[in-house]
């Protein structure tokens, strides 16, 4: 089987650009991919989510062991078969939507316990049983299990949460074994303390992964607390290896986290937000709900080659979205996706051809152009 590899093809400052390769295919960084909590990409048949220019998916071991189960999906032949999407998939490994989703939570050094917010039935998570379920669900990229504490949180405990996240990746690297093919990432943890930052690299760096998240940022601190950590975080990564900025973002977030040597990234921003008429455009946020759009004729972006602003006007939109129409959700996620998948290939090549720093201007002047 073709190893799990990625080739740095230009920089420009600290972006980078560049591919992994997988047996399942390639991903092209910087890469955004989009969310598939429920083995869907929601409101999306997985050929449009190809469509759009994804070369890789986010499933979630935490909502997939409640509901259908790691080994039904297994027993199915894997997540890609069940969700009938044949590229990499990227799994997250739990912990952090526990810590948010679950109810009655219990953390030990072993792992957590806790009760599913679906039907209240028991479950628990350590490295071994997370390592287990990515496994059985044939995710291309495993994620280490980890604990992200909720920002504000004192130093004190940050430091020994973040000890607890590097013995479980240790526990996590020792766990999933010998997978060729298959990509195991570590994640930095260490809250917006440099030196936490540091020694949690370090500690990563002694296991040794085949790529590199950075969990932690995104829970509430703001962009200027999160590029502020990203300044030196990322630096003590090693430059050879993916690193991933996880749950990010909007739109200037993804361009400031590129701009600080990230190569992936995820977010539900993109599909949520189309589900609620929200529209990311190169001219900033759309509130398609707003009256200013019932007699507009003109497509949501008249640039956009998306099948939502070639086919339709933003009076259609407004109309879909207030009638709650499912059509609504549908091409709204579509447009974001596209939009998002636009970007990241605009960033590459940005970078690929040296004029990285025009770009985030031009960028920047587009959104505060405002909308049409
Ligand atoms: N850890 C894991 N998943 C995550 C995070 C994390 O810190 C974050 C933080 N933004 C999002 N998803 N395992
Ligand atoms: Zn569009």
């Amino acid at each position: 089987m073709p190893a799990f590899s990625f080739t740095l093809a230009a920089r420009d400052g600290a972006a980078r650009t560049g591919r992994i390769d997988t047996p399942r295919g390639s991903i092209r960084t910087p890469a955004f991919m989009p969310v598939g909590t429920a083995a869907t990409v929601k409101a999306m048949l997985p050929e449009s989510v190809a469509a759009t220019g994804a070369d890789i998916l986010l499933g979630n071991t935490y909502h997939l062991m409640l509901r259908p189960g790691a080994e039904r999906v297994a027993a199915l032949g894997g997540l890609h078969r069940f969700m009938n999407w044949d590229r990499p998939i990227l799994t997250d490994s739990g912990g952090f939507q526990v810590m948010s989703l679950a109810d009655l939570r219990k953390l030990d050094e072993n792992g957590v316990t806790f009760r599913s917010h679906i039907d209240g039935s028991r479950h628990a998570l350590s490295p071994e049983r997370s390592m287990e379920i990515q496994r059985l669900l044939g995710s291309d990229i495993v994620m280490a299990f980890d604990e992200c504490p909720a920002l504000p949180a004192d130093r004190d405990r940050i430091e020994q949460s973040m000890r607890l996240s590097m013995r479980w990746a240790a526990r996590s690297r020792e766990a999933f074994g010998d997978r060729p093919g298959h990509a195991l990432f570590g994640i930095q943890q260490g809250g917006l303390e440099p030196d936490l930052r540091e020694e949690s690299a370090t500690a990563l760096r002694e296991i040794g992964f085949e790529g590199y998240a950075i969990g932690g940022l995104a829970v509430g601190e703001g962009q200027e607390a999160m590029f502020g950590c990203l300044d030196h975080a990322v630096g003590w990564l090693p430059e050879d290896r993916p690193r991933y900025l996880m749950g990010v973002g909007k739109p200037d977030d993804i361009v400031g986290a590129v701009a600080r040597g990230v190569d992936m990234m995820d977010c539900v921003l993109p599909s949520r937000s189309g589900r609620t008429g929200q529209a990311w455009t190169r001219r900033g946020q759309v509130n398609l709900r707003n009256a200013r759009h019932a007699d507009d004729p003109r497509p949501l972006d008249e640039t956009c080659t998306c099948p939502a602003c070639r086919g339709y006007s933003r009076a259609y939109l407004h109309h879909v979205v207030r009638a709650r129409e499912m059509i609504a959700g549908m091409l709204l996620t579509w447009h974001n996706l596209h939009y998002y998948q636009e970007l990241m290939q605009d960033l590459r090549d940005a970078v690929a051809e040296g004029r990285f720093a025009a770009f985030e201007s031009a960028f920047h002047a587009a959104r505060a152009e405002g909308d049409i």
